[in-house]
């Protein structure tokens, strides 16, 4: 496959930042985020949002950060690194995601919001009372929004089963104000492909890969959304950038290794032997 360019030695990279939970089992979450960034060769910037308490079998319970200190940290980088292009993950509460939105008004930065609810074991990342903030006043200024199917049906009440409602709930999705909308078919039932679909008000973009047959995909979403975010940081575009991502996430399924008593997580380290 081919890879971002990556920067000379002593030069400077492209700069991206992520606005994320901390994961202590390192899957997913801000390290998969870092781990992403790191192999695909850009400079990766962190505001975190929440610490979790988490290894493979679950989510313990999570502590969040005042929203001001995460304003801060965006406001920090920002003013002063120039960001290419940022995502968000968990982002904890209502009140992270409204100060979140209220810091990207006056920003003019690409912004992948990947809406995280849950851990793949269920555990909630975020209270259902926090949805209307991230409809309102997130989703109106993301340059893409990537829900998977569990987050579609809480964001529009839409159960996706195949194409025709895949397709339904891109539109849904995108009437809620982001530039894009994908709809992550990882989780629909077997068809050996795994189909995203993604819109922008006119056209339908479909990304297909294998489906690949593995437990251990912990933080295969964040890592989607990572090499997005890393991709426009480099001036792809969006349907450009997601081919790429599509690709990269695939690659990180299939060296995917096993890790402590639970889900083990996708990895990216394939990139060291190529
Ligand atoms: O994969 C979604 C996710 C994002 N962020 C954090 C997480 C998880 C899943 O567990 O823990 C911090």
């Amino acid at each position: 496959m081919h890879f971002l360019p990556l920067p000379l030695p002593g030069t400077t990279p492209a700069r991206v930042l992520t606005i994320a939970g901390s994961d202590s089992g390192g899957g997913a979450g801000m390290q998969a985020d870092m781990r992403t960034f790191a192999l695909l060769g850009v400079h990766a910037c962190a505001a975190v949002t929440a610490v979790t308490v988490q290894n493979t079998v679950g989510v313990k319970g999570f502590h969040t950060i005042p929203p001001e200190t995460v304003a801060a940290q965006i406001d920090a980088v920002t003013s002063d690194i120039g960001i290419g292009a940022a995502k968000s993950g968990m982002l904890a509460s209502a009140e992270i995601i409204t100060a979140v939105a209220a810091t990207w008004r006056t920003l003019d930065v690409p912004l992948v919001v990947d809406p995280v609810c849950a851990s793949m074991h269920g555990d909630p990342l975020l209270p259902e009372s926090a949805l209307d903030a991230l409809r309102d006043t997130l989703f109106p200024l993301a340059t893409l929004v990537t829900p998977n199917l569990h987050e579609v049906r809480l964001l529009v009440g839409i159960d996706v089963v195949d194409g025709d409602s895949q397709r339904a709930a891109a539109k849904a999705l995108h009437a809620l104000g982001p530039r894009w909308a994908l709809v992550k078919g990882g989780h629909l039932p077997a068809s050996g492909q795994s189909p995203d679909l993604l819109y922008d008000g006119t056209e339908f973009h479909e990304f297909t890969g294998p489906r690949i047959a593995t437990g251990d995909d912990h933080g295969a979403g964040d890592t989607l959304a990572a090499a997005t975010t890393a991709a426009l940081a480099h001036g792809y575009s969006v349907p450009e950038a997601l081919t790429f991502a599509k690709r990269w996430v695939t690659e990180c399924l299939r060296s995917a290794y096993p890790l402590g008593h639970g889900h083990g997580p996708v990895s990216p380290l394939f990139r060291l032997w190529v």
